[in-house]
């Protein structure tokens, strides 16, 4: 049972201002927003309109269809050659002692501790350790995939990889493929942060700029590899670079349908060097959530990241567009928590993430890294869950 009012005339008519109604009669018809409607949804749109519009499209394009997939991560480091004001999570090279750094051996020790449980990926993303070369990561995929051929293994940023190409002096395109023989078989959406350069330069100067990012990205996709895109929101951005940041992805999908995900990152703001900037609403997370999906009309998913944004928040995405809730089951990851996030462990079971869904009445269905349907489990109780 879908849970949108089954009028979507309706829906648009629920707004008495011209401009949001034209906009939202071209969404019914399947037709582009442009830029400008873009920004008029962030400056116009009220909360309870964006968002019943923005589950329409979502119900078009996935019913009730939530997915999770179940992975875990690995942080081979959070030494850090760079040094973006908004990140709780990095320590400076000079600063060793607050850092941590793993060996392949060690991360492979994290691997085989996940020996004959159904993981069906690893997320492999950390700082950007001088001494972490090329070679080193690609020892770690084949290893990886020596050990276990079936997990997939998606991995490092544009940041990270920017990096380790520059040093190897391999091209983009050089390294990607060898890193994709190597075993990486997508990338994650990390590292995009707000593509437009005069904010860039605020918070985060020195890591690769938009056209690196989206090179990257460009250069997986021409392989037949798939990847994600984040955009970290909610501090010193306008509306005007949160569209211009998704209309760039809008364009590369256009041009090569690569992207599975977009993921928005509300910024949170304990212990960095912006923890003067105030964190967004929750009312303004789920405008955003709701934009995205709008905005986006070439991307099948919007993911909401639940150890970032909060677990009952991210529940309450689901009626604002979204329709995927990732799916950490360990606590594996502490970029979020450091940060300020009120996921201090974040860890979810698989009995946990589809009773959240099922209490929203979603349809749950667990899901491989590209979206292959695992399981649905509209119809499995609670305790029949491993
Ligand atoms: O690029 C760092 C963000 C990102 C903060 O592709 C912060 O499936 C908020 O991209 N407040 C890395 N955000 C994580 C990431 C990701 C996570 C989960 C799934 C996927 C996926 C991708 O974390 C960074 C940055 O934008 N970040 N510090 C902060 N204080
Ligand atoms: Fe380094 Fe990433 Fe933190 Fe920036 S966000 S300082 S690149 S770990």
């Amino acid at each position: 049972m879908m849970t949108t009012m089954s009028d979507p005339q309706a829906i648009v008519a629920a707004t008495a201002d011209a401009q949001l109604k034209a906009i939202g009669e071209k969404i019914l018809r399947h037709e582009r927003i442009s830029f400008e409607d873009g920004v008029t949804l962030f400056e116009k749109g009220s909360l309870s309109w964006l968002g019943a519009l923005a589950n329409w499209v979502r119900e078009q394009k996935h019913g009730d269809k939530t997915y999770f997939n179940r992975n875990f991560h690995i942080e081979p480091t959070n030494v850090c050659v760079f040094s973006c004001s908004f990140c709780s999570y990095s320590r400076l090279y000079a600063n060793r002692e607050e850092g941590w750094e793993l060996s392949v051996e060690q991360m492979m020790h994290i691997v085989k501790s996940y020996d004959g449980k159904p993981v069906t990926e690893v997320h492999i993303v950390g700082g950007v350790h001088p001494k972490m070369n090329f070679d080193f990561f690609v020892e770690l995929l084949k290893a990886i995939k020596a050990h276990r051929p079936d997990l997939h293994i998606k991995a490092f940023t544009p940041v990270e990889l920017d990096y380790m190409f520059r040093k190897a002096k391999l091209s983009v395109e050089e390294g990607m493929k060898l890193a994709h023989e190597a075993g990486l078989d997508s990338l994650p959406g990390g590292g995009a942060e707000i593509f437009d350069p005069e904010i860039r330069r605020q918070i985060c100067e020195d890591k690769v700029d938009a056209e690196g990012w989206l090179h990257i990205h460009r250069a997986a996709h021409q392989l037949g590899m798939h990847s994600n895109a984040t955009m970290l929101y909610g501090h010193i951005e306008n509306y005007r670079h949160r569209i211009d940041h998704m209309d760039r992805l809008r364009r590369l999908q256009d041009e090569t349908g690569g992207f599975n995900t977009f993921i928005p990152l509300k910024f949170r703001n304990k212990d960095n060097e912006m923890s003067h900037v105030p964190e967004s609403s929750v009312v303004e997370d789920m405008r955003m959530y709701a934009v995205a999906r709008l905005y986006l009309d070439n991307f099948p998913h919007i993911k909401a990241y639940w150890p970032m944004l909060g677990r009952k928040n991210a529940q309450l995405t689901l009626s604002f567009g979204v329709n995927d809730i990732d799916g950490t089951i360990d606590d594996s990851t502490k970029i979020y928590s450091m940060a300020g996030s009120e996921e201090q462990s974040p860890s979810m079971s698989t009995a946990q993430l589809v009773a959240l869904i099922k209490q929203v009445k979603r349809q749950p269905v667990e899901r491989g890294t590209l979206y292959n349907e695992i399981r649905d489990y509209s119809d499995v109780s609670l305790e029949e869950i491993s």
